[in-house]
């Protein structure tokens, strides 16, 4: 499974010409990484100034563009930037999309701070169980992978019953963008869990490679990384989402639908009931084989 996150909060558009800000320009990339082989996508979104937003009616707008125009899994930010409130991350679940991140802890963030409390962990998880909403546990140091078991020892499962991560490493504060720290997390994962990974600069060729050669799936995108090699810039999310997919070719692990991925996060619109039980932990001989 491919996932593609776009646009990031952190970037900005006079250095990044490519990036997607608008909704216009958010739903073409949607339609051009979904053509290279992304199943889902990681949604932030920008202001009329192309600044990040939580703002609802914009996320709402996004989102509805996305659906109308692709058939991506739809992952909303509950990170927003460092600087939103806790209120407005809430909030963007009332956009009702298929999975949201939720981040286990707060990490030093290059010079800021990523704050994710325990409180507002259980309140964010809370409320993805009652509104049928996907996690996606984004995990960006060891001890986040602790406060994982943590959540669900005191919650219970996520909604579905597939608990999925995504490995966030590379981020100034967090665990490296090296095997060695993905293999460390991946080990210490719940039994059962299917996991991405996603290396931020440099860290994006070495952490992709190790995901498909441990199981993983990939996240790839503009949020996350800027430059295809040294002094090369990415111009687009499309030529990130193709590298990704040529490696799961090489790797003969092609890329995995976005129907597929739905049944594999037992997303509330994956309504085949064939499509379930094909993925249940029953039937799958370990987490994460087959298709990236
Ligand atoms: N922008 C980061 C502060 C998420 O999307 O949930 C947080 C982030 C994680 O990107
Ligand atoms: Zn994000």
């Amino acid at each position: 499974m491919i996932t593609c996150a776009p646009t990031g909060a952190e970037t900005a558009k006079a250095d990044a010409p490519g990036l997607p800000v608008t909704v216009e320009e958010l739903v073409r990339a949607g339609r051009e990484v979904e053509a290279a082989g992304a199943a889902m996508i990681h949604v932030h979104v920008r202001d009329d100034d192309a600044q990040p937003t939580l703002d609802l009616g914009r996320v709402t707008e996004a989102l509805d563009g996305l659906r109308a125009e692709t058939t991506l899994v739809i992952q909303v930010s509950t990170g927003g930037s460092v600087h939103d409130s806790f209120a407005d991350r809430l909030r963007v679940l009332d956009a009702e999309p298929d999975s949201c991140s939720v981040s286990c802890g707060t990490l030093n963030f290059g010079d800021d701070v990523f704050a994710n409390p325990w409180s507002f962990m259980v309140e964010l998880y809370q409320e993805t169980q009652a509104r049928e909403i996907v996690p996606e546990f984004e995990l960006f140091d060891l001890g986040h992978v602790a406060s994982l078991h943590r959540l669900l020892d005191t919650c219970g499962e996520p909604y579905g019953g597939q608990v999925h991560c995504d490995l966030v490493t590379g981020v100034p504060g967090g665990m490296p963008g090296t095997p060695a720290a993905v293999l460390a997390a991946v080990a210490a994962l719940p039994v059962g869990a299917t996991w991405s990974a996603t290396g931020v600069g440099r860290s994006t060729l070495p952490v992709a490679l190790t995901a498909l050669a441990a199981g993983g799936h990939l996240r790839v995108g503009m949020e996350d990384v800027l430059t295809l090699s040294r002094g090369v810039p990415v111009d687009s999310n499309r030529q990130l989402v193709e590298r990704a997919a040529a490696l799961a070719r090489l790797a003969q692990r092609p890329p995995m639908t976005p129907d597929a991925a739905r049944a594999l996060l037992r997303t509330r619109s994956a309504t085949s009931p064939d499509s379930r039980s094909a993925t249940s932990p029953d039937s799958r001989t370990a987490a994460g084989e087959g298709s990236a």
